[in-house]
């Protein structure tokens, strides 16, 4: 199956989506495990109130959680960060705004549009833009705003995520520095608009376009990709271009981007100016339950960590040593240390850190300890970074419910 080939995933119903899962499944040497497990369950309950969902497996996907269908939002099975440290492309979570996804993109005739405040608009092939510059890459995490937005107490609107909406990819592409450059930027260039091919099905809804200052979108970190994990994007992940913004949050990682604007003002879209907003203070939270006054842009990630070998509500052996693992990330100044805590938080040890990937990726860290009580334990895990930034022990709280960072705690009972 071609990335370019796939029918409209809306029109699928659920038995096709299926029958889509058994021909990946069969044809593909990449379906993991989890997939084939999941495959045969179907459901699953996520860790809060209304947490019951179906696993689906869309069009070059894995069965993976569906939050809603249309558009497809798709959260990835917490399993999936314990088997990969780069997470598969086909269990990668997907996130759309508009129900106007694209299903069949033409290679051949795709264009990509550089204008506004450009001293020479372009209008590039993929093969144009492939040829453009030597190819960078990057291993980075992208993840969405309101990642596990449904640990949210009080709970908050939007999407009722548990820590899937995350990911960890290999991407390569082209610096959009290096457009800028051929294009040239023009006296009062402020800000870079992205916009992709997806599209509101009302007049009413705002299309979905966000823009960067020109400076960061020219830093050459920031970068077009037509591949992840050494394959085209996916479709529902962006084919056949999509921007990353190592260590800022997904929703700057426009999907099939077809138009870059240079503007000379800061940019007022609807999901710069009103959505996608965090109180305007170091913490970026309030007092739960209460409104900020004032507001600012999401930007970096938040530093997090987490236990993917041992689950909630697991039951160990008393006495028998167990290999713990995890990952931790930030917003690119680098993990320093990981720390872990068989007790609730009363004392903690050092982890050993493992490969690094680069400073936006995953970074694996293990530890050993021997459970002695039988009875209830609460494992945790602490990562700081290298300027100091760690995760809180209590919950910070914002209305979107964005950026959670607490330290998670991992409830097991001894027997
Ligand atoms: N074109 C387009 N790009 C988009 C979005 C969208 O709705 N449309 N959603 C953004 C958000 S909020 C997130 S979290 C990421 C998710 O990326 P993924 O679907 O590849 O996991 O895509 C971003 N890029
Ligand atoms: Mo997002």
């Amino acid at each position: 199956m071609t990335p370019s080939s796939f029918g409209p995933a809306r029109a699928m119903n659920r038995r096709r989506f299926l029958h889509t899962a058994g021909l990946l499944t069969a044809s593909s040497a990449v379906a993991g495990s989890v997939g084939r497990a999941f495959g045969a369950q179907n459901r699953i309950t996520l860790p809060f109130e209304n947490g019951e969902r179906e696993l689906v497996a869309f069009p070059q996907k894995r069965p993976l959680i569906v939050l809603t269908t249309r558009p497809p939002q798709l959260e990835t099975p917490f399993a999936v960060f314990n088997e990969n440290i780069l997470t598969p492309n086909d269990a990668f979570f997907v996130r759309y705004h508009l129900s106007g996804v694209p299903t069949n993109i033409d290679p051949a005739t795709f264009r990509l549009r550089v204008r506004g405040k450009v001293n020479t608009p372009l209008e590039l092939s993929l093969d144009d833009l492939k040829r453009m510059g030597t190819p960078v890459e990057v291993v980075a995490v992208n993840q969405c705003s309101g990642n596990s937005r449904g640990h949210f107490k009080p709970r908050v609107n939007g999407g009722q995520l548990s820590h899937g909406a995350m990911g960890n990819a290999r991407w390569t592409g082209i610096p959009v520095k290096t457009l800028l450059e051929k294009a040239g930027l023009a006296a009062g260039a402020r800000e870079v608009v992205f916009n992709g091919l997806d599209r509101p099905l009302l007049e009413t809804t705002p299309d979905f376009t966000k823009s960067l200052e020109v400076d960061h979108a020219g830093d050459g970190g920031v970068m077009l990709a037509w591949a992840m994990n050494g394959q085209d994007v996916p479709m529902l992940n962006g084919y056949p271009l999509r921007l990353v913004v190592p260590g800022y949050y997904g929703t700057y990682w426009v999907k099939h981007v077809n138009d870059i604007e240079v503007v000379d003002q800061q940019y007022t879209g609807f999901w710069m100016a009103s959505a996608y907003r965090v109180p305007d203070n170091p913490s970026h939270s309030v007092e739960p339950g209460t409104a900020p006054k004032r507001t600012d842009r999401i930007s970096r990630f938040t530093v997090r960590s987490f236990i993917t070998s041992v689950t909630d509500g697991a039951t160990l052996p008393a006495g028998r040593e167990v290999a713990v693992r995890g990952i931790a990330f930030d917003s690119g100044q680098g993990i320093r240390e990981v720390t872990f805590s068989s007790d609730g938080g009363r004392t903690w040890r050092g982890a050993e850190l493992g490969t690094d990937l680069g400073r936006y990726s995953f970074r694996e860290w293990r530890i050993r300890f021997t459970p002695a009580q039988r009875g209830a334990q609460t494992l945790m895990a602490r990562a700081l970074n290298r300027i100091g930034e760690s995760q809180p022990m209590e919950p910070l709280w914002n209305p979107a419910g964005y950026l959670r960072n607490v330290v998670e705690p991992v409830r097991v009972e001894v027997v």
